[in-house]
């Protein structure tokens, strides 16, 4: 694709004028400001600039092509019509009854519940590991063939740039609390109010690891049901998992638990001290994969989640909170330019132990800690055990999509 052509949609509204003389060079891709928030510096672009030419100038004419590939957009690119028909999508999974088996989650209820689940069994492998990025990219590809397949969406699976809001989260039309095409604002404040303030932190307990790890996890500004916007009616039965306290009888928060969506946004994590454009940038010019995963993960995964807190900051079932699919969306995104400053080194790339920073799990309490490969096999649910490779590009295997 010429950089004329591409430039119209990655900025939406451009017109590109072309140059009079025929002869001319080709005119520079032009970047136009969005409409909201911050907009993406210089040092953004090019990073971005280098993966898309290096992902299209990988395709050939069969399979993926530069026609077929897919655009995965900002949701406050998309348009009102894409955004209430995804949020219609998530409802529809929400009313579909659930795949799994009830044996294993007596919790799951519908066909978000399945993605749940696997989540779930599946958090010390996929956190702080090697396969954090292979298997997250798996498991919302499945989601977006779900959200189409399943339920008609006709789009992509959108990301939530939470760099261009870095300034103020709330403005970003994820979470502006539009009825119909946001997913939302912050939950109701916490009745009694808590001692402390939201910059306080509880102490929550990750099961299943062969030793006790307990999490700090900020109050934040809210901690009841979220109010507004589309999912205030949205009932949750699978987790919580990370609790205060030890739950013997619920461990992993297969029992059904029904429940509102909660929220409680943490001003931590907003206001222009983190998730920013520079931090971006700086994690994207990490020169190997480990560098990069442990960058992500720790300066922004980490932070993506505890700024929305609530249900979606519960590193087992975040993906109670349809919002986790943006967010990870945005990581995935990030990842995705990262391997595309360099496809043939970094496409496989791959660093990391085999579960939760190497800490054995509690059912193998004596297995010491090991480096994840790409060729071991990841558990995806409903029976899916790819392995980690099969996870890594994003336009091969049946995936076929770019980041604009
Ligand atoms: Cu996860």
């Amino acid at each position: 694709m010429h950089w004329a052509q591409w430039a119209t949609f990655v900025g939406g509204a451009v017109a590109v004028v072309m140059p009079a003389v025929a002869a001319a060079p080709p005119p520079k891709p032009q970047y136009t400001p969005p409409l909201s928030g911050i907009p993406m510096p210089v040092e953004f672009q090019v990073l971005q600039d280098r993966y898309h030419e290096q992902i299209l100038g990988s395709l050939g004419t069969q399979g993926c092509t530069n026609d077929s590939i897919a655009k995965r957009r900002s949701w406050d690119d998309l348009d009102d019509e894409t955004r209430k028909d995804y949020i219609r999508a998530v409802h529809c999974l929400a009313s579909k009854p659930a795949l799994t088996d009830k044996s294993l989650a007596p919790g799951a209820v519908n066909r978000l519940d399945d993605f749940t689940y696997i989540h779930i069994n599946q958090t010390n492998i996929i956190h702080q590991s090697g396969y954090l990025l292979p298997w997250h990219r798996l498991f919302m590809w499945q989601l977006e063939e779900a959200l189409r397949n399943e339920c008609g969406y006709k789009d992509y699976l959108p990301y939530w740039d939470n760099a261009r809001f870095s300034a103020d989260q709330s403005k970003s039309r994820v979470w502006d609390g539009n009825a119909t095409t946001s997913f939302g604002g912050n939950g109701a404040p916490r009745t009694p109010p808590v001692e402390g303030g939201p910059d306080s932190t509880r102490l929550l307990l990750l099961p299943g690891l062969a030793v006790e790890f307990w999490l700090p996890m900020p109050l934040g500004t809210g901690g009841g049901c979220v109010t507004t916007g589309p999912f205030t009616n949205l009932t949750l039965t699978l987790g919580p998992v990370a609790k205060p306290v030890r739950d013997t009888a619920n461990k992993y928060g297969y029992l059904p638990t029904r429940r509102c969506l909660a929220r409680s946004f943490d001003p931590g994590y907003t206001g222009g001290a983190s998730l920013t454009w520079a931090n971006a940038t700086s994690i994207l010019s990490s020169g190997d994969i480990g560098q990069f995963r442990d960058g992500i993960e720790r300066l922004w995964h980490r932070q993506s989640h505890t700024f929305i807190g609530g249900d979606g900051a519960d590193p087992f079932s975040p993906t109670n909170d349809p919002a986790f699919y943006v967010l990870h969306a945005q990581i995935d995104r990030l990842w995705a330019i990262w391997q595309g400053q360099d496809l043939q080194t970094r496409t496989y790339a791959i660093a990391g132990n085999r579960t939760f920073f190497g800490i054995p799990l509690d059912y193998a309490p004596d297995v010491p800690p090991s480096l994840a490969t790409i060729e071991d096999r990841m558990e995806m649910g409903l029976g899916g055990r790819p392995l980690a490779r099969e996870g890594m590009p994003t336009t091969e295997l049946g995936r076929c999509y770019i980041y604009v």
